[in-house]
């Protein structure tokens, strides 16, 4: 990891401000053998796959898994060399915790970490349950950056994913025919509705053709899924010189619908499945089990 903000150097004590506390109040010592870093949007999906994978590598007690957070904006957890945190919705939200985790990692000297966000999306073309591996994240034009507004003035940074990463996830996948699992990119927005070409928001601006044009444009250009934080975790794992994969399950095809419709068993069932993937990985990867 590399995070090269200088001015770190003059903070005697980091408060982290929206994981709810201090470099004084915890042991950072404690977070540096870290070697998987996982997010997801869900605060409870976080919990319960913390339990999940505590569950298939035993590496705690059940009951020494407990929110490292004083505040309610994110969770967090830590398992042996993981680190699970939920980063709400969109890339805002996930950015501020991004700095905050990698700030954490930084003081506490972790070294190469791989980071994953699991989560769910819409495909094109693709059915529910298959789980998409960003290549690249693209924004609303359909280019690979991700931009941000800094002291007025615009800077596009790269967000081309790790291929390391999704070639490990094949070539597992390869091994174990249960998985169902392809990569290609992400179209990356700020909004579920229109952003997303949907016609079921409070507002929409086109028509039904124009939407199913767009969407017909994306799949030919090699879109697979579209989200709502892949760019940022590849723009900003890239500035860190991080690993990174971003896995999310889909939910819906949306070249067919529009409305998510599962019931709350199905939808718990498919947000599982890349939890098998991961489980899989730090298997080979770090738990001699
Ligand atoms: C997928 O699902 C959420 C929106 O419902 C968002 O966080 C995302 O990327
Ligand atoms: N998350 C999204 O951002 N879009 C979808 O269609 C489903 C989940």
């Amino acid at each position: 990891m590399n995070i090269t903000n200088k001015h770190l150097d003059n903070i005697d004590v980091d408060h982290f401000h929206h994981l709810g506390f201090s470099t004084k109040d915890i042991a950072l010592e404690n977070f540096k053998d870290v070697k998987i870093v996982c997010v997801c949007g869900s605060p409870e999906r976080v919990k319960k796959l913390a339990g999940f994978l505590n569950d298939g590598l035993k590496l705690v007690k059940a009951e020494e898994i407990h929110n490292l957070c004083s505040t309610d904006r994110y969770v967090m957890f830590k398992l042996g060399p993981i680190l699970l945190a939920s980063h709400g919705i969109g890339a805002p939200s996930a950015s501020i915790l991004f700095h905050e985790i990698f700030k954490l990692l930084h003081y506490s000297e972790a070294k190469e970490f791989v980071f994953f966000r699991l989560g769910t999306c819409g495909g094109l073309g693709v059915k529910p349950g298959t789980i998409v591996l960003t290549k690249k994240a693209l924004n609303g034009f359909l280019q690979p950056v991700y931009t941000q507004t800094v002291l007025g003035k615009k800077f596009d940074y790269p967000t081309i994913m790790d291929n390391t990463i999704i070639e490990e996830l094949q070539h597992l996948v390869q091994e174990n025919s249960n998985f169902d699992v392809i990569s290609g990119d992400t179209f990356c927005c700020d909004d579920f509705y229109e952003a997303q070409a949907r016609l079921d928001g409070a507002f929409c601006t086109y028509s039904k053709q124009d939407k199913e044009d767009f969407l017909t444009m994306l799949q030919s250009n090699g879109v697979k899924n579209i989200e709502m934080e892949s760019s940022v975790v590849a723009a900003m794992c890239n500035r860190a010189n991080i690993r990174a994969c971003t896995m999310c399950v889909v939910l819906v095809d949306r070249l067919a619908e529009d409305q998510v419709i599962l019931t709350n068993e199905m939808r718990k069932e498919i947000e599982k499945k890349p939890w098998y993937l991961l489980l899989e990985y730090i298997k080979r990867k770090i738990a001699p089990v």
